[in-house]
Formats: C-alpha cells, sequence, structure tokens
C-alpha cells in the first residue's frame, strides 16, 4: 500500500505513534508518506520505503494567523496526486481530519477517490476538541471520515458520547517496540543519580497542567520521609519553572533530577524502580507504557485509559486524581517490598508482551486499512 501518514512531528504522544506506525509499515514494504510542518521526531535517519513532505507555510502579511490547516490541505493533494496514495491516515483529529475531508472533497470534484483514517489520540478529544469553537468541527471530522480508530476503549466511550456520535470506531491500543524497550542493567547512571543506594522515581512528559507534574514533586516529597529517593524527570514544557520552583520550595530539589527532553529513555527508565503518572486526563498512558516494558511497575491516577494499562495491584496501583497521599504510600509499599516489587515488576513486562506488542498491533492496523479501503 501507500500510505499518507499526517501526525505532530512531536517528542512524544500521538507524533510518535504515528512515527512508529510509519516506520513498521515502511518495514513491511509499504510506502510511506510523512506530511507535516517539521521532521517527526523519531524520523531522523533514512529508512527505505519513508518519504518526507513538509507543509509550506505562507506568510503574507495579511494573514494574522498561521492557515496551516489549508497549507496542509494543499500538500495533502499534492501528495497523494504524485505519488498515487491508497490512503490518507491521520493522527489527531484537529485540524488533521478536516485537511483530509477537504483534500478527499476536492478529489471528488475531480472525479479522484482518496479515503482517510483518522486516529484519535486523547486531547483532541477530551480537551481540546470540547472547546466551543472546534466540538462541531471535530464531530464532524470524525463523522466524515471514512474509518475511526481510538487508542482506548475509554477514549472510544468518550467520543461516542460527548460528540454524539454514530460512529463505529475501531479500538487499536498503542504499542510498544519489546525489543527497544526492554529491562537491562542501567548500573551506570544509576550510580549517576542515586550514588548511596537511594530509589530511583521517573516520570516522563510534555509537562502540559493535564500532567500534573508537581503531583509527582508532592509525592517525592512524602516518600522521601521514609525511604531516601530521588526523582529524574525527563522532559519539557509549559509546568516545568514551576516544578522547579516546586522543589526548591520543599527543599527537595537536590533529589529531582530535570532532565529535559531526552532520547536515551530505555537507559533512564531502567535506571529507576518505579514511573509515576499522576495525569488529569489520559487517553491512554504511552509513556506509562515504555515504562512497564522496561519492568518498571506504575503508580498512576485512575483517569481516562489509565486502568486499561496498568492494573491495580498487580502491575502497579491506581488512585483518584490528585491523591497525592494514597500514591505516596502505594509508592512506599513497593519500594519497601522487594517481593511484591519484582512480582510486579514481572507482571508489568508481562502485561506490555501480551497486550501491547507492535509485533501484534501493527497487522490490526494493516487490517483495518484494508477493511477501509475495500468497504
Ligand atoms: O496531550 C498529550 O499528552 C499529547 C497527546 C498527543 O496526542 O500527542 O497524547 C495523547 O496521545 C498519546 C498517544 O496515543 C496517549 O498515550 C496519551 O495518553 C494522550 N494524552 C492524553 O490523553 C492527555
Amino acid at each position: 500500500m501507500k500510505i499518507g501518514i499526517t501526525c505532530y512531528p512531536t517528542y512524544g504522544g500521538s507524533g510518535v505513534v504515528a512515527t512508529e506506525l510509519g516506520l513498521s509499515l515502511a518495514k513491511l514494504g509499504h510506502q510511506v508518506h510523512f506530511i507535516s510542518y517539521a521532521m517527526p521526531h523519531r524520523l531522523n535517519r533514512f529508512v527505505e520505503n519513508i518519504y518526507y513532505h513538509e507543509v509550506e507555510m505562507s506568510n503574507y502579511p495579511l494573514f494574522e494567523h498561521s492557515l496551516y490547516c489549508l497549507s496542509l490541505t494543499s500538500k495533502m493533494l499534492e501528495v497523494i496526486e504524485y505519488e498515487n496514495l491508497d490512503l490518507m491516515h491521520v493522527h489527531y483529529a484537529i485540524p488533521h481530519a478536516i485537511s483530509a475531508y477537504l483534500a478527499r472533497q476536492v478529489l471528488h470534484k475531480v472525479n479522484k477517490n482518496i479515503k482517510f483514517i483518522t486516529t484519535l489520540h486523547g486531547t483532541d478529544i477530551t480537551l481540546v476538541g470540547l472547546e466551543p469553537s472546534f466540538m462541531p468541527i471535530v464531530k464532524f471530522s470524525i463523522e466524515e471520515s471514512d474509518g475511526v480508530t481510538a487508542v482506548s476503549r475509554f477514549l472510544k466511550e468518550k467520543t461516542l458520547t460527548n460528540y454524539n456520535v454514530q460512529k463505529n470506531i475501531e479500538v487499536i491500543y498503542n504499542f510498544i517496540d519489546l525489543e527497544i524497550y526492554k529491562p537491562h542493567s542501567s548500573i551506570e547512571f544509576r550510580k549517576h543519580i542515586a550514588p548511596n543506594g537511594e530509589k530511583v522515581l521517573v516520570h516522563t512528559s510534555n509537562f502540559r497542567p493535564v500532567k500534573r507534574v508537581p503531583d509527582v514533586i508532592r509525592i517525592l516529597e512524602k516518600v522521601n520521609k521514609e525511604i531516601p529517593t530521588k526523582l529524574i524527570l525527563v522532559g519539557d514544557g509549559p509546568d516545568r519553572s514551576e516544578c522547579e520552583r516546586l522543589s526548591r520550595e520543599l527543599g527537595i530539589h537536590q533529589n529531582v533530577f530535570f532532565l529535559g527532553k531526552q532520547d536515551a529513555l530505555t537507559e533512564i527508565l531502567n535506571a529507576a524502580d518505579l514511573f509515576l503518572l499522576p495525569s488529569q486526563s489520559e487517553s491512554f498512558g504511552l509513556s506509562a507504557l515504555e515504562a512497564m516494558a522496561c519492568g518498571k511497575p506504575v503508580v498512576s491516577s485512575s483517569v481516562g485509559g489509565l486502568p486499561e494499562l496498568v492494573i491495580h495491584n498487580e502491575t502497579g496501583f491506581i488512585a483518584e486524581i490528585g491523591d497525592i497521599e494514597r500514591m505516596s504510600k502505594y509508592t512506599i509499599d513497593l519500594l519497601k517490598n522487594e517481593k511484591k516489587y519484582l512480582t510486579f515488576s514481572k507482571n508489568s513486562r508481562e502485561r506490555a508482551e501480551k497486550f501491547f506488542d507492535k509485533k501484534n498491533i501493527i497487522p490490526q492496523y494493516i487490517e483495518y486499512y484494508e477493511k477501509i479501503l475495500n468497504g
């Protein structure tokens, strides 16, 4: 197949899922054309069957605001025509699904066809899409997509109820490369972080308010009162400064390592004991899956799709949003009880292998593409 993929070129989340999907499809012999405003983060090397098309932006002075949606549509049209694409697959509904819809309409006018699939990822449905200025257009673009997938059962249900749509939505879970994300020793890095044998917690995110990263700092403060513990924070975003300030205010900044954006995630995850994800909203929690694949139990909030990933009292613990007290207790419990910790660690890896292995999920996408193309 010749597939066009549009996604945000970002460091985490939907950008990573789309890029890893494209790379896997290319490896299987499909031709994949990425269309975005910048090179997707993980596309930083030559890969056979992968092409990248950058959306050109007009900077005409009349346009005070960027017309990305329209520029993207034009680029889609160009790539669909020149590369003879079979299908467009857009990740994150806003505004990608609308651009794909417009491209399809333009082609209809000249008696050409293109089908497009929209994959819903999270905040496109649970947060941004609910804003009154976006809601009607998100609903419309879901209804008009030839196929729609969601990354968790939670996200599927939310979409059907919040947008009152009658649409078949296929749940295709996010996936992980178990050969890259696996338990291995990371002794040197761990020694650097925790030279006196302290325990190590880790959190990775885009530091948006929805991730509640200050809760991670507050959990560390409580855990540290019982067990000497360090915290690694990976990523960057709007709440980072507030977190740096909070860790100083609480007098624990010497125990917090702000690493910023990092590529060597498996080294970092493997240097830690446990992953924290106290999000306000989380449709799936790819970062938690990355940690689980490395055999790290997760303590998280019980929101969204997280209970589909983190099994309470088996691969980690879940608690109400903002219940720092409980999350700290769960963390301490696991860090103090070695036997329990090892069981949870083993369970985490096994769950990643059983339900979220890339080898099993990629064929689900291919099957879905075929179903939509033949439907
Ligand atoms: O808002 C974000 O956190 C980024 C967002 C995205 O689409 O880039 O992440 C969402 O998609 C990820 C990949 O499917 C999911 O693992 C995240 O849970 C989801 N984030 C939220 O729902 C907040």
